[in-house]
């Protein structure tokens, strides 16, 4: 009997080893980045870390990778060059490095189609080299949108020198996936008890990134932008009534722009979310009653997260076919252009 549901995860991580390698010099290098304990712990093996071992799940693709997909029954991993992507590098560096690695991911998809999927990665120092290569990835490498690893050297994609890439996601209708990384100033907070990362401050820094560009305005420019967050929607939509309210205040005395919509308005429009790395029942059930069941995706975080938890959090949700379908696949086909089975 045919699976029930098509599983697609979609934000499910790889590297390249020539990206492995840029990122292993910044390890060695006096760079001052709350990223610097996770890439010094996973691309130049420091304790620190807690010998995580995540370099071989990144550059293993159709070995180990596929084997664990069989026998999870993912039937599809849509892969994201991981965090921070060509981020850290000066923008010669980065281009050429995100071109390589688009290039490498349409050829593992080319010898998968069924298996797998991909976001474009591009160079954020460059925007306007950056809106090429969007192009490129999405028309003739047939990518299926980009993923953006949250600021690049402390700017955000509300600055208006982003436009040409925000303009390009529009006309291309690729959805961004706005991944985190560590936060981009100060950060002393985040710097103790392993709160840098994945533990706290991934969901601060991209909350944060989501809020600026409602608030800013950019939605009104960029009607049809689409913005995909993850780690349960990294609790935006949880304060979202707040935020509304706060931001209907701030536009009131002059503190934040006037805008065409709410914030409300904005995130139901020009966001979705993903379930990745959360297996909470209850968040679940509030994000599909929160923002509808067309809005939210089902994703592992591989190789962060097993993915043998992250199946069954799925098959024992206590919901509908019909919504199950949607959030496990069916949302998956529709905003990141993966044909249907
Ligand atoms: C971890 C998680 C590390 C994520 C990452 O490195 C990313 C971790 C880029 O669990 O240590 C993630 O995407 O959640
Ligand atoms: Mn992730």
């Amino acid at each position: 009997m045919a699976a029930k549901f098509r599983k697609i995860a979609v934000e499910e991580a790889f590297s390249i080893p020539e990206i492995a390698k840029e990122l292993q010099k910044v390890a060695r290098s006096p760079a001052d980045l709350l990223d610097m304990p996770l890439i010094k712990g996973i691309y130049d093996n420091d304790p620190g870390y807690g010998r995580l071992g995540f370099l071989d799940g990144l550059l293993d693709i159709e070995d180990r990778r596929l084997r664990d997909m069989d026998d999870n029954g993912v039937d599809m991993q849509l892969l994201l060059l991981t965090a921070p992507g060509v981020q850290l590098f000066d923008a010669d560096t980065a281009t050429d490095l995100a071109a390589l690695s688009n290039d490498r991911l349409a050829e593992v998809i080319s010898r998968h189609p069924t298996r797998f999927s991909g976001l474009a990665t591009f160079a954020p120092q460059s925007p306007k080299r950056a809106a090429k290569e969007m192009e490129r990835a999405m028309r003739k490498l047939k990518l299926n949108g980009f993923v953006v690893n949250s600021h690049t050297h402390g700017e955000y994609l509300d600055d208006p020198k982003f436009w040409p890439i925000l303009e390009a996601a529009e006309a291309l209708d690729g959805c961004i996936y706005i991944h985190p990384r560590g936060p981009s100033e100060g950060g002393g907070m985040f710097q103790h008890y392993g709160m840098d990362s994945a533990m706290w401050a991934y969901g601060v820094e991209v909350g944060t990134h989501a809020v600026r560009m409602m608030a800013s305005g950019v939605f009104d420019r960029f009607p049809k932008l689409k913005i995909c967050i993850g780690h349960m929607g990294e609790a935006v939509h949880f304060w979202l009534w707040r935020v509304n309210f706060m931001n209907t205040r701030a536009q009131g005395t002059g503190r934040a722009p006037k805008t065409q919509l709410t914030i409300n308005e904005y995130f139901k429009r020009n966001f979705v979310i993903t379930t990745s790395g959360v297996e909470d029942p209850l968040a679940l059930d509030y994000s599909i009653r929160k923002l509808g069941a067309d809005n939210v995706l089902w994703a592992i975080d591989y190789p962060y997260q097993p993915s043998a938890p992250s199946v069954k959090f799925m098959n024992d949700a206590p919901l509908s076919d019909e919504v199950k379908a949607k959030v496990y696949g069916k949302n998956a086909e529709r905003v990141f252009h993966i044909a249907p089975l």
